[in-house]
């Protein structure tokens, strides 16, 4: 499968860390977006969206990282640990995910990326928003061990390079969410190219927009 990705891109990140849980090869292809490469033609004969993860799984093209995690599961998966079967259980992991795109990752991107990409000030109202994201995942992380239940799952996988981003990035201090802490301490440890991939990548993405900081 060609995967085309950044390494610094958290969303990126996280299929690569379903691929390698699963025991799935990507072959990885760098787009390098700065210098527009997502843009030129033949790019966009494979994704005339032009954003990176992109699959190409033979004929099958898929993009946005959340559906690309669930389709390895449901297309790979020699069982359905990483995404269970069970229709609430799955609905759960379902709801974690779209939380990690349009609340967690999304209220960083609008309170960070404008001073990252533009040089702006951080708007304290954006930064309290992304607070609230995390107070919310501290929650998730109250009633349970992982993110979307008793076992790791994609939300895991998806909320991992997220998180990683957010630290490593925003520089946030984490001592306040001791739920987010403990889970984060595991998960570190636990996830197979964790290293490589995500605290890797977010070290290049903080080097790549804001150096020196
Ligand atoms: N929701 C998408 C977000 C993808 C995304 O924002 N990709 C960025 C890089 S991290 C991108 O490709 N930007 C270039 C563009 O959209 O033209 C996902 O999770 O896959």
């Amino acid at each position: 499968m060609d995967f085309y990705h950044l390494p610094l891109s958290a969303p990126c990140q996280s299929v690569r860390l379903v691929a390698k849980a699963l025991g799935l090869h990507l072959n990885l292809k760098e787009v390098n977006l700065l210098a527009g490469e997502h843009l030129k033609p033949e790019f966009l004969k494979i994704n005339p969206q032009h954003c990176i993860p992109t699959l190409v799984d033979n004929d099958f093209v898929l993009w946005e990282s959340r559906a690309i995690l669930t389709y390895l599961c449901e297309k790979y998966g020699k069982n359905d640990g990483l995404y269970p079967r069970d229709p609430k259980k799955r609905a759960v992991v379902n709801q974690r995910l779209y939380f990690d795109m349009g609340t967690l990752y999304g209220r960083f991107s609008a309170a960070y990326y404008p001073m990252m990409m533009d040089g702006k000030e951080l708007n304290p109202e954006l930064v309290a928003k992304l607070d609230e994201a995390l107070e919310f995942l501290e929650g998730f992380l109250d009633k349970t061990p992982y993110v979307a239940g008793d076992k790791l799952t994609v939300a895991d996988l998806a909320v991992l390079p997220s998180l990683t981003t957010i630290e490593v990035l925003a520089s946030y201090d984490l001592s306040k969410f001791p739920n987010i802490q403990r889970w984060y301490g595991e998960v570190k440890q636990s996830v197979a190219g964790y290293q490589e991939i995500c605290a890797e990548g977010a070290a290049e993405f903080k080097q790549a927009f804001m150096p020196g900081s």
